[in-house]
Parts: C-alpha cells; sequence; structure tokens
C-alpha cells in the first residue's frame, strides 16, 4: 500500500488511521508547496485534485481522507474500526465520519474567512452549532460511539486537533478532553512523529 503524503497536513489522518489498523504501508511525499511540481501519473490518478492524502492499494486509487479512512476500516478492520455492514451503529459511525468534510470543515473556513454564514442555502449550518452538535455527540466519550474506537474517532479527532492548534476551540472541554484522549493513542502518536 502507498500513501502520498505531505507534512503539517490532512495526509496525518491516513497515517493515524493506517497505524490503528496496523497494517503495512510506504510514503510517497508530494511536494505540495511547489506550485511547478512533476506529479506522477499514479498520484494523479488516484487523486484527480492533486490533493493529499491519495491511497493505492493494488489496483485501488483513492483520494479524500474520509473515503480513505472508511476504505481502509472496511477493507481491513470491519467490526472493529468500522462497525459492519449490519451492525445498527453504521447509520451513526457514517453520520460522524462525514461530520469533518459536511459540516466541520466548511464552518471553520467561513469562520477563519469571516464568511457570513448562509444557513438557509449552504448545507453545514454555523460554527457555533458545529461545535455544540460534536460536543453533544461526544458527551462523555470515550469515542463518538461510546467505548468502540472507530475511523470516524481519527477524523473528528484530527479535526478537533487542527482547530486547537488555530485556537478555535474556545470553551469546549468535552472535546478538549477527547484530543486529549486521542493525542494519547500510539497511532495518533506515530502520525505526529512524521511531521517536521
Ligand atoms: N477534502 C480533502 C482535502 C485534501 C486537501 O485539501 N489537501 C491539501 C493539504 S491539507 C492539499 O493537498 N493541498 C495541495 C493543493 O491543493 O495543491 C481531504 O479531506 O482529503
Amino acid at each position: 500500500m502507498k500513501l502520498y503524503w505531505a507534512p503539517q497536513t490532512r495526509s496525518a489522518r491516513a497515517i493515524w488511521m493506517l497505524e490503528e489498523a496496523g497494517v503495512d504501508y510506504a510514503i510517497e511525499v508530494v511536494d505540495i508547496r511547489n506550485p511547478a511540481r512533476q506529479d506522477s501519473a499514479e498520484f494523479r490518478a488516484a487523486s484527480p485534485m492533486r490533493k493529499v492524502p491519495a491511497l493505492v492499494d493494488g489496483n485501488v486509487q483513492m483520494a479524500e481522507s474520509a473515503a480513505i479512512c472508511l476504505y481502509i476500516a472496511d477493507r481491513y478492520c470491519s467490526g472493529t474500526l468500522a462497525p459492519a455492514l449490519d451492525d445498527q451503529q453504521r447509520g451513526e459511525f457514517l453520520y460522524w465520519l462525514m461530520y469533518t468534510p459536511a459540516v466541520i470543515e466548511p464552518t471553520m473556513s467561513e469562520k477563519i474567512n469571516k464568511i457570513q454564514p448562509n444557513l438557509g442555502r449552504n448545507g453545514w449550518g454555523d460554527f457555533n452549532s458545529m461545535i455544540t452538535t460534536l460536543s453533544d455527540g461526544i458527551g462523555r466519550g470515550p469515542w463518538i460511539l461510546g467505548e468502540q474506537f472507530t475511523a470516524a474517532d481519527v477524523m473528528l479527532g484530527s479535526s478537533v486537533h487542527f482547530l486547537q492548534l488555530f485556537n478555535m476551540l474556545g470553551d469546549a472541554p468535552a472535546l478538549v478532553e477527547y484530543v486529549d484522549r486521542c493525542r494519547q493513542r500510539p497511532a495518533f502518536k506515530a502520525s505526529q512523529a512524521r511531521e517536521t
């Protein structure tokens, strides 16, 4: 398995997920900050938008961190890092897995760029509702589905990690405790060990 990765990006999520899954992988660094870079044909096939992370696993070529996390969980750890297809927690798992790209990231972007949310037109609510909904969802935890850590926690945990790094978390004790728990995981530490 090959992971296309760059430091200080969302591709840390994919390493975290691969480490949780315990599968072997190789890393290929993409120099995303160089606009003149020459991407390989394989990378462009896996990631048509030329963004990291991207994953190649045999004939499987794909990008998008949430999709990669779901792929790894279903393909290699079904029943542990993802509820099985017939598990009644599957729907809730998918909701939270998608919460990062569908709700957290758009609302973060609006807040950073001081864009007034258009609640009626846009599909992601507003930043404060996003934080409250996530805090309520995590509740007492320890993980978003309760006792079982899943790929949804990789996506949410990395998002809360970024929120805190960007000083955007505010007064959200449940999220501060949650991200502290995430940071204690050996797989999270392995993903951060590669950052420079
Ligand atoms: N929705 C994508 C976002 C990926 C993304 O934006 N990656 C950034 C780094 S964090 C990137 O590769 N930027 C380089 C570029 O756009 O050329 C995901 O979650 O994987």
